[in-house]
């Protein structure tokens, strides 16, 4: 069937934030939990920007892309079903260097649309972290967002930003 939707793939490691990610953006409801692994299978919503459609998946955590059980597999084959997809890597903030290997991982496999987004922002700023984006975007080469999952800080912008880099030709 021909589906016109642009497809965003949630993917990182788990319980960074992923699920409660989809919700502010689909406004759906998918169970978001303080404890790993609650993501076990696919779960599917829409969004709208500027008239344009996306349709967004959450997946299980993965903590690599060499998958090691069964969940990670999941997340593992929706990349690959996928290979233009726009890619959202959600990090937990204060955790930001054990995440960026996962980053890397992706930029070596190549996806077109990559953005890496810092969530927890709000326990990061807590716990003291002081991040500089512009020069994490220069380093990595692919935009980096703030989000605040839970509150919808940064969701507008994270919105903006998949459809500037869906919308160059
Ligand atoms: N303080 C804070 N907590 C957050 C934020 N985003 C998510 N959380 C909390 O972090 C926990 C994990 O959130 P989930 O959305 O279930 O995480 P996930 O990445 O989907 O986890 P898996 O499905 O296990 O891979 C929950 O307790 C959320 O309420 C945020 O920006 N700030
Ligand atoms: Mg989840």
């Amino acid at each position: 069937m021909n589906n016109p939707a642009t497809k965003v793939i949630l993917i990182g490691n788990p319980n960074v934030g992923k699920s409660a990610l989809f919700n502010q953006l689909t406004k759906r409801y998918v169970s978001v939990s303080n404890y790993p692994g609650t993501t076990v299978s696919i779960s599917r919503g829409e969004f709208k920007t500027e008239g344009r459609l996306y349709e967004v998946m959450d997946t299980p955590g993965l903590y690599s892309l060499l998958p090691m059980t069964e969940d990670e597999r999941v997340a593992r084959r929706v990349l690959l079903e996928h290979p233009n997809a726009v890619i959202v890597h959600v990090v937990d903030a204060k955790n930001l260097d054990r995440m960026l290997a996962l980053t890397f991982q992706l930029k070596e496999a190549a996806y077109q649309h990559l953005i890496l987004v810092l969530n927890m922002m709000d326990e990061a700023h807590r716990d003291g972290f002081k991040i500089d984006c512009q020069k994490l975007e220069l380093a990595l080469a692919c935009p980096v967002i703030e989000t605040i999952s839970i509150s919808g800080q940064g969701i507008s912008n994270l919105k903006e930003k998949i459809y500037e880099i869906t919308s160059v030709h």
